[in-house]
């Protein structure tokens, strides 16, 4: 049974409805306990999330964007940049930061936090990590639900980072209302970048590291991709380090969201439809850690004395 329906489990769970009541209270108000605490039921306990996410109620009014691109593209130094200058517009910025467990990037938590020390007495900012422990279907789900909490905390806007390296990363970013693709120069040829789908889910694509050699070639190389293409998003050149091109993003990011403000209903539905497919999946990914291990050791016997197919092993395994 999904542990989204699960009610039976939700009865014995650690967490009291009266609790859930009162937490569900606590995050309407803004409190940073509270909100932390929602967060890490929605990474531990699926059942009692959808309980508080049920007790929450409609959406707020956050914009919600996805920033995503290679390992090292400066991500988390570009968020940092985005943060400082939303608060200086006066914004509520949440932040969560999706760590992959990959080795490829390994170390990226402890990056993460370091460049975004400098928001840590500011109570208008609210930074959280979450681990993807190798797990996407789960912290899929996670990662939506910690954005409506977010939300329902009266969070302004909150930014979404994740590291594009394979489908299901970019996926993550799916729940965005628009999403910023963070490239840098040096990164190799077109077809590694159109590989990895990122050049389908972007509504802006940012050269980083301006400062460094390469940058113009690389925005060429985006600009060529786009022209045989039905889209045509701004590619800007930017230095996290050095500022450079960080108002010229922020304002391309004002222009969309001054549409997502006006009510434009494609980009609300599409983040919904974005959480509903990632909830979905986090659910059936769910279901299927729930496999016994001793039954796929059943079938796999059955497979090689040729009594079954693998696909109708696969089958029963997942019926
Ligand atoms: N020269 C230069 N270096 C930069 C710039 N922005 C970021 N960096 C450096 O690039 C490295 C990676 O930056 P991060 O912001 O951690 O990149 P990220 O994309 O978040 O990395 P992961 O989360 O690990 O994928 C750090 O050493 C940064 O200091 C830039 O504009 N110019
Ligand atoms: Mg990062």
């Amino acid at each position: 049974m999904s542990p989204l329906t699960n009610k039976g489990a939700r009865q014995t769970a650690a967490i009291t409805e009266t609790k859930l009541k009162r937490l569900a209270t606590d995050i309407r108000k803004g409190e940073r306990a509270a909100l932390a605490k929602g967060i890490s039921i929605a990474e531990n306990d699926p059942a009692g999330a959808a309980e508080l996410l049920g007790l929450l109620g409609r959406p707020g009014s956050a914009f919600v964007v996805g920033v995503t691109g290679p390992p090292g593209a400066g991500k988390s130094s570009l968020v940092d940049r985005l943060i400082e200058s939303y608060r200086r517009r006066g914004l509520k910025v949440g932040v969560i930061a999706v760590d992959p467990t990959s080795p490829l990037t390994g170390g990226a938590l402890l990056g993460d936090r370091i460049r975004m020390t400098g928001h840590t007495g500011d109570r208008n900012v609210f930074i959280r990590s979450m681990a993807s422990r190798g797990w996407t279907g789960g912290l899929s789900r996670a990662t939506s639900q910690a954005i409506r909490l977010m939300d329902a905390a009266g969070f302004d806007l909150i930014l979404l980072e994740t590291v594009g390296i394979g489908q299901s990363d970019i996926e993550v970013v799916g729940v965005s209302h628009a999403v910023i693709v963070v490239l840098m120069p040096g990164l190799g040829d077109d077809i590694q970048v159109s590989k990895a789908g990122l050049m389908e889910v972007g509504d802006v694509y940012v050269v980083n590291k301006s400062d460094l050699e390469g940058a113009d070639a690389m925005v060429v190389t985006l600009l060529s991709l786009f022209r045989g293409s039905t889209r045509s998003p701004p590619v800007l050149k930017v230095s996290a380090v050095s500022g450079a091109g960080v108002e010229g993003l922020q304002g391309a990011m004002e222009a969309i969201r001054s549409k997502f403000i006006s009510g434009e209903r494609e980009m609300r539905l599409r983040s919904i439809r974005g959480m509903i497919i990632e909830t979905a999946r986090g659910a059936a990914m769910a279901r299927f850690s729930d496999i016994s291990e001793s039954r796929a050791d059943r079938l796999a016997r059955q497979v090689m004395e040729g009594k079954l197919s693998i696909e109708s092993a696969a089958a029963k395994l997942s019926a």
